[in-house]
């Protein structure tokens, strides 16, 4: 059974990962940050319509966090942040914004279209946007890898995000 607190506790780690110039404050500012480091590991333009989904569902989700915190300004605290995310998660009557982000994230990483992701497109794609250790990487790989064949299925990825950020 996952406590409150442990929920708290990997959303404030997420918007930590999210708040990419540490200022303590999330704002749209941070997401362009994110966006171009995911058009820098894509190695397209923003006229890859892939980006121009992730770019929607990112505007999406953060006009609904900004909504649920009832924060008047652009910016969220990460107090704000928790909360809100929490009350966004509750909220069924919205798009399951995990779900649909990992079906747009997955599409992304798997640049050779093969449907599946491989150790060489997560650690490319890890390093890129998140700027993790290839170490760090490998682990991930055999986390999301559930069915041990040294791949990441679509199906895998998506349920994995998913628990990574619910639960
Ligand atoms: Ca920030
Ligand atoms: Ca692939
Ligand atoms: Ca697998």
């Amino acid at each position: 059974m996952v406590t409150t607190a442990d929920a708290d506790t990997k959303i404030e780690a997420e918007f930590d990962k999210l708040d990419l110039n540490r200022d303590g404050k999330l704002d749209w500012s941070d997401y362009e940050t994110l966006l171009g480091r995911y058009e820098q590991a894509a190695g397209t333009g923003p006229e890859d319509r892939r980006l121009q989904a992730l770019r929607g569902f990112y505007q999406l989700h953060y006009a609904e966090l900004l909504r649920h915190a009832g924060a008047s300004g652009g910016e969220l605290t990460k107090s704000q942040f928790v909360s809100a995310t929490r009350s966004l998660t509750a909220d069924t009557t919205r798009i399951n914004a995990a779900e649909a982000g990992g079906h747009l994230i997955f599409d992304l990483i798997d640049t050779d279209g093969s449907g599946v992701i491989s150790q060489q497109e997560l650690t490319h794609y890890l390093t890129t946007v998140w700027k993790i250790d290839e170490s760090e990487a490998v682990y991930n790989l055999s986390e999301l890898d559930t069915d041990g064949d040294s791949q990441i299925s679509r199906q895998e990825f998506v349920r994995g995000i998913q628990f990574h950020l619910d639960a």
